[in-house]
């Protein structure tokens, strides 16, 4: 799709990072565009970046993960509107991954839900304007809610030797922090907000720093933290991912799937969540069933090129589903996938083109 060499033109609405200087210096050679911001995707080469992720540790500048925070009283009264998900029995302190859907149970966004205070929360968003949907509700129904993009920058460390580098940089307490909790802590005197989380199948944590011109003295805290553990600039890698199941809103899945063919059905319970904008639409799939999921697929044969565009997918000669991302395993010496695949080709063995 895009010619070798090709640039991108830089302008104000493409986001830079608080980081970016020093994602330069660290060797980035190549990055998206995620949420109007970059996003790293290689440093060394795909394959070595995959290695180091599964042995070490790496420090990631994922600060296009937004921010969406909602505070006032009608918080939570917004929030149970947007997911299928139960939040009502959320305590502060707690991560949710949850569907964001409309009316039709079409997926708008996947964030991460931190839940900062009673009435304060912030959705770590994947690549949709959220703000605006979550915006055109409030106005639209009077709600009592302040909604806005908050100025916060998420850090992730990531890998087998997270832990080890947490531990050196926060202290030994914050090994007995759970999945998906967060805690306020210092670093160098400075206030961040650590959760026990992250885009990869590995063990990690992600440090959102408030206030774009403090991020510089977290992340050159965290470099030296990790130095014994050896640490290296990364990023989210693509096989690993893969690997681990996670889905890429805009890829994988959008407005056209719902959270069932999506597979997203531990975290869609519309009989609890009443208030849900998608619940009449959401209990209806439920109960008909979808024909239509995102499987995991291996792809037999040599790597291949990346998925730019939806590949087809075959079977029996007819179309039955399509591959949205495609990246080549070094551990597994496959390329691995994931696509949306018919009903009828759900089985181990199903042998697709
Ligand atoms: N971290 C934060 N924000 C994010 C992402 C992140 N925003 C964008 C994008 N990533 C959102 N997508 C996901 C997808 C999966 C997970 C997190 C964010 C995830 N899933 C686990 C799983 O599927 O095994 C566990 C989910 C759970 O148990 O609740 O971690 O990475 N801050």
């Amino acid at each position: 799709m895009t010619p070798p060499g090709l640039m991108l033109t830089p302008t104000v609405r493409l986001r830079r990072t608080p980081m970016w200087a020093a994602v330069e210096r660290a060797g980035v050679r190549a990055a998206t565009v995620y949420n109007h911001m970059l996003l790293p995707t290689v440093f060394v080469s795909p394959d070595l970046d995959y290695r180091h992720l599964k042995s070490a540790v790496q420090l990631w500048d994922v600060s296009c993960q937004r921010q969406i925070e909602l505070r006032g009283r009608d918080a939570t009264r917004l929030l149970a509107m947007m997911t299928p998900r139960d939040i009502r029995k959320m305590r502060v302190g707690q991560c949710l991954y949850a569907p964001i859907v409309d009316a039709a149970g079409g997926m708008l966004n996947d964030p991460v839900i931190l839940k900062l205070a009673d009435e304060r929360y912030w959705l770590s968003i994947s690549d949709s304007d959220l703000l605006m949907w979550a915006l055109g509700l409030a106005t639209g129904l009077g709600l009592a809610v302040t909604i806005g993009e908050a100025d916060v920058s998420p850090l992730a460390i990531q890998g087998p030797r997270a832990e080890s580098m947490a531990a050196r940089a926060f202290g030994d307490r914050i090994r007995d922090l759970g999945f998906f909790e967060f805690v306020h802590v210092e670093l160098h005197g400075e206030p961040v907000v650590v959760a026990r989380s992250g885009f990869s199948g590995q063990d990690g944590f992600e440090i959102y720093v408030e206030d774009t011109p403090r991020v510089p003295v977290i992340w050159e805290a965290l470099m030296d933290a990790g130095r014994d553990d050896d640490v290296r600039v990364g990023c989210p890698n693509a096989a690993e991912r893969i690997e681990a199941g996670l889905l890429s809103y805009g890829s994988d899945m959008t407005r056209a799937h719902n959270p069932f063919e999506c597979g997203l059905e531990r975290y869609c319970r519309p009989h609890e969540a009443p208030d849900c904008i998608g619940h009449g639409a959401l209990a209806r799939i439920e109960q008909d069933g979808v024909r239509r999921r995102i499987w995991q697929i291996e792809i037999a044969g040599p790597p291949v090129s990346p998925c730019d565009r939806p590949w087809p997918v075959f079977g029996e000669d007819r179309l039955v589903g399509q591959i949205t991302s495609a990246a080549w395993s070094p551990d597994l010496r496959k390329t691995v996938a994931l696509g949306m695949i018919d009903r009828a080709f759900w089985h181990d063995d199903a042998s697709l083109r």
